[in-house]
């Protein structure tokens, strides 16, 4: 059932869950207009200015009321009665989440309105213009000039929609009713360990194309051949069919002009011979032109492959060991909150490469785009992942539907970003038939989109035949990944840090393992000795103990511990410790770096990059 779910293709499910296509690429290099800064809101916690008094949206009605609050009606005369005002209401910080920003909503899940007025003068008569969102969360609604333009599902990746022919000159006026109730079938589902922050916390913009537009396209290496550059083009618009696209890549002195298909497609194959090629030591990346006799449109992407062969991750070809680190979306800044832009990006990536890193595993959800194009400057390489978390509904085909269109638009928006080798389909999923079911066909799609990266999943350890210090993966999804992945915790849910040296691994895969999470909480300046709970000391004697036991897997291509930076999350409520806290972070809410930090920028300095030496060539 869910194979055919599958086939059906990325462009049908998105269209079915979000009535719109995919956005478009590269949206950061576009002709843009942003629409970030200060919007009037609306908190309405019953949904009154989307459902009338019996409950059917208005939106729905056939003469619509002034109540439905994306009308944004004003009395028009003393008499009349409106019971909401925009433009009275007040301002709250686009992006951003609403948690943070406003003290009365620090737990607020539910339906936020917001509203912007613009005017807007197209360059050319015959542009298109669109509005993007990189994300929000979790589900919206979205209406310009008191029409619905669509609705879009899922709290991590963009979507858009095209607006020109509702847009005016002057006093238009978009409202988007953002709703982050959580649902027992929505993905993430109800249960996580991350605060679940409401809002549009991405940029707002809008996208000006000309009537035809180069809407997308694919530039990688082939995963088995580093000197074949393939992929496609793409264009959009009513005219798409036998047109130029000139691709040119200066620097290797590379042009060359492709023909459109009738569906406005051309398939790229280019040889050469000259790339360097992007690797953390050198995250070379090449300026790339797209050409079109309406536009140019320039991009920056890397080249380089990852394969695996056995137990060895290649990069380039080579073995190479994953110094990773966890990260949630959070803001290295006072204040935390969704992280989005750019010097968040930086700092964030500075920390894990002051750690030692030259990997980070992205958990639990996508996150924005600055911190994909500064890993891809930075050279660090990337796990990017569904939330496919915990106890998802496994058996519904809403939810199933819900989980692949996700996972296709963060592999849309970053297929070109080099420093991105894995796709994570989940996290800590328990075994069944449904499940393996659901997230085989999430793989079998990724591998569809997206031929050339790495999959994997974070998965759970079990006993070795009931021996509680003989340690295993047994997990039929093991044999679908590309890279064994697993989550452990001895020493803190699991006994004392001193239990680690009494494990033995029996990993029985050939395949490439990385430990994807493993840590202990510590409040930053809270001491005591190494088996104080909460203390610094704890956190970095689990820290020496772990590593002293995961490398005697022999197996083991990466780690990636559990987390760089203390995060929110509502299940962590122990008074004077964490304090709505997840103190598993190497460095505290206010960027204080706690013992374990230098204990693990230790381990790292001393693990080599490359593997080679023991690598049968
Ligand atoms: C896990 C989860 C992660 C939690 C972490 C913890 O296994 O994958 O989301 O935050 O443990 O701190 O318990």
């Amino acid at each position: 059932m869910m194979k055919n779910i599958a086939s059906f293709g990325v462009l049908l499910i998105s269209l079915t869950l979000t009535g719109q296509e995919l956005f478009l690429q590269n949206a950061y290099n576009r002709i843009a207009t942003s629409l970030n800064g200060e919007w009037n809101y609306i908190v309405d916690p019953y949904e009154n200015g989307f459902y009338d008094y019996r409950y059917e949206p208005f939106e729905n009605a056939e003469s619509v009321s002034k109540n439905a609050f994306f009308t944004n009606s004003k009395p028009t005369d003393k008499t009349d009665l409106i019971e909401y005002d925009f433009d009275k209401a007040p301002l709250i910080k686009v992006p951003g989440d609403w948690n943070t920003q406003k003290e009365k909503l620090y737990y607020y899940e539910g339906t936020v309105w917001y509203k912007k007025s613009f005017d807007y003068t197209k360059a050319h008569d015959s542009n298109r213009v669109f509005v993007y969102f990189g994300a929000a969360n979790y589900e919206v609604d979205i209406y310009l000039n008191g029409e619905k333009l669509g609705k879009h599902v899922g709290g991590f990746t963009p979507f858009q929609f095209e607006v020109s022919p509702l847009l005016r000159e002057k006093d238009n006026f978009l409202i988007v009713k953002v709703d982050n109730k959580r649902k027992r079938e929505a993905v993430p589902t109800l249960n996580t360990d991350w605060w679940n922050y409401g809002g549009l916390t991405r940029d707002v913009k809008l996208i000006e194309t000309p009537g035809t537009y180069i809407n997308d396209y694919f530039i990688q290496l082939k995963k088995d051949d580093n000197r074949l550059i393939t992929g496609y083009l793409e264009l959009n618009g009513d005219d798409v069919s036998n047109k130029k696209i000139t691709l040119e890549i200066p620097e290797l002195k590379l042009k060359k002009e492709l023909l459109t298909n009738v569906e406005g497609k051309a398939l790229l194959e280019i040889k050469t011979k000259k790339i360097q090629y992007w690797s953390p030591e050198n995250p070379k990346l090449y300026e790339v032109l797209l050409r079109t006799d309406g536009e140019t449109l320039q991009d920056h992407i890397g080249f380089r492959t990852i394969n695996t062969e056995g137990k060895y991750i290649l990069l380039n070809g080579e073995p190479t060991f994953l110094r990773g680190i966890c990260l949630h979306e959070e803001s290295p800044n006072e204040g935390g909150g969704r992280a989005n832009s750019q010097e968040e990006a930086r700092k964030l990536l500075g920390w894990a490469k002051e750690l030692g890193c030259n990997f980070v595993r992205l958990a639990h959800y996508p996150h924005n785009e600055y911190i994909i194009r500064e890993a891809d400057k930075m050279g660090i390489m990337v796990w990017e992942e569904d939330p496919v978390y915990w106890t998802i509904d496994w058996e519904n085909e809403a939810t199933y539907r819900n989980a692949e269109n996700q996972l296709s638009e963060v592999i849309h928006r970053d297929k070109n970003r080099a420093s991105v080798i894995i796709w994570s389909m989940a996290n800590e999923t328990p075994t069944s038939g449904a499940r393996n079911e659901f997230l085989g066909s999430l793989a079998e799609h990724a591998r569809q989109m997206d031929p050339t990266r790495l999959i994997s999943a974070a998965l759970e350890i079990s006993r070795y035949e009931g021996n509680p210090t003989t340690l295993t993966i047994s997990d039929s999804y093991a044999d679908v990944v590309d890279v064994l992945s697993f989550n452990q915790y001895i020493g803190w849910y699991v006994g004392t840090p001193e239990l680690a040296q009494r494990i033995t691994w029996k990993i029985t895969q050939d395949k490439p393992v990385i430990i994807s999470e493993f840590g202990a909480g510590a409040k930053y300046g809270f001491h005591g000795d190494a088996l104080t709970r909460w203390s610094e000391e704890y956190q970095a004697d689990l820290y020496k103990e772990t590593l002293k036991m995961i490398d005697k897997i022999e197996k083991l291509q990466g780690v990636t511990p559990w987390i760089l930076k203390d995060f929110r999350s509502p299940r962590r409520l122990l008074n004077g410790i964490q304090d709505d806290y997840n103190r598993k972070g190497l460095i505290s809410d206010k960027g204080e770096k706690k013992q374990a930090f230098f204990v693990l920028q230790d381990y790292y300095q001393k693990k080599p990059w490359k593997m080679s030496n023991n690598f049968p060539k």
